[in-house]
């Protein structure tokens, strides 16, 4: 299977996070695709291809354009007032907040484009969101361009990004970006099938009103889990997508028996959806020792998780989401590679 990965993600660092009231150095590190990539390298699983660039025609097709033409103004308006460090919001357009009038103050803005304070910018913040979005399309056209498979090793992540929104350490949604560039590549049918630990909110939103991209969500039950206001298992899309949204919240401590039962499952309702691609938003969070998580699955899972997958026949795009055990999250991360090859 072969790898597409950019250098450019490693401007994004130096995140801040709110955790349990204090702010904290982020969760979501730059080392994180090295560790991947080492491990992809350790078990010859393929080339590490390097990203082409491709402009943002299709990225409008599923972000509003005003949200794409803020990205990457963020930096310099920060900086322009003098400041450093991190760019971060503080106030939202909560019930009750007009969410329709979108201010000119750069404070009020990032606000505006977010659902929570888990996607600041840094200097090196958008062009690593744009490589990372580059990654998952330079992927996409090598499935579109035969192969059975292709690794798009994203950093920044994307599923918990809206049409006009970032947050959870998610700006562009590159899962959702590649799905409808394989639609506009003749594709009819695809269907995204997000395993990470988290409801990917974003990809949900996007679609939810779509018949032509099926999503299906493994994640914790947002009832006790972030992003906690979007994942419950009655949101089923809506109008001509009613029946195509999939969700499947699941209590902490979830193990193997019944998040595979979960996977099983969805697996069922994508084949009898019959995509002709699947992109799987691949999170690695769902790991026992994962320091932002609540789910029990071990190391020997993750390849059970790619066999799973591979069962389907479909050609398939795996796009990487979150996973924050560092020293973990490249066996894990190219185990469910590993195990979709070796099926
Ligand atoms: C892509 C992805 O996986 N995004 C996840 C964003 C999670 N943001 C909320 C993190 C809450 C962290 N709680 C930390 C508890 C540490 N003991
Ligand atoms: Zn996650």
């Amino acid at each position: 299977m072969k790898t597409v990965f950019s250098p450019l993600h490693s401007g994004h660092s130096s995140q801040l996070e709110l955790v349990a009231g204090a702010i904290v150095p982020g969760f979501e590190l730059p080392s994180r695709p090295q560790f991947v990539a080492e491990r992809i390298g350790a078990v010859g699983l393929g080339p590490i291809l390097a990203a082409e660039e491709h402009d943002l025609s299709t990225a409008a097709k599923v972000h509003r354009q005003d949200y794409l033409d803020f990205l990457p103004t963020v930096w310099d308006r920060w900086t322009a007032l003098g400041r450093s460090g991190t760019a971060l919001p503080f106030t939202w357009p909560t019930r009750g907040l007009r969410g329709d009038v979108p201010p000119d103050f750069i404070d009020g803005l990032l606000g505006y484009y977010s659902f929570d304070a888990g996607a600041g910018f840094v200097e090196g913040s958008w062009k690593a969101i744009k490589s990372s979005h580059d990654v998952a399309l330079t992927a996409a056209a090598i499935v579109h361009g035969g192969d059975r498979s292709a690794f798009a090793l994203c950093r920044p992540p994307g599923h918990h990004a809206g049409a006009a929104f970032a947050g959870g350490y998610c700006y562009i949604n590159n899962a959702a970006v590649a799905a409808q560039w394989f639609r506009d590549k003749g594709a009819k049918k695809v269907s995204i099938l997000d395993v990470d630990y988290h409801h990917g909110n974003g990809t949900q939103e996007i679609f939810y009103s779509r018949a032509d991209v099926q999503v299906l969500n493994l994640h914790a039950d947002p009832m006790q889990e972030y992003p906690y206001f979007l994942g419950h298992a009655d949101e089923r899309g809506s109008g001509e997508g009613e029946g195509f949204n999939l969700n499947y919240p699941m209590p902490f401590g979830t193990a193997w028996d019944r998040w595979s039962a979960s996977l099983d499952d969805a697996c069922d309702r994508l084949a009898e959806y019959a995509p002709d691609v699947v992109v799987v938003s691949l999170g690695v969070d769902t790991f026992e020792k994962d320091p932002i998580s609540k789910f029990k699955l071990t190391t020997d899972d993750f390849p059970k998780i790619g066999a799973r997958i591979a069962a389907l026949g479909l050609p398939t795009l795996f796009v990487m989401e979150g996973g924050y055990a560092v020293e973990e999250i490249g066996v894990n991360a190219v185990g469910v590679l590993s195990g979709f090859e070796n099926a």
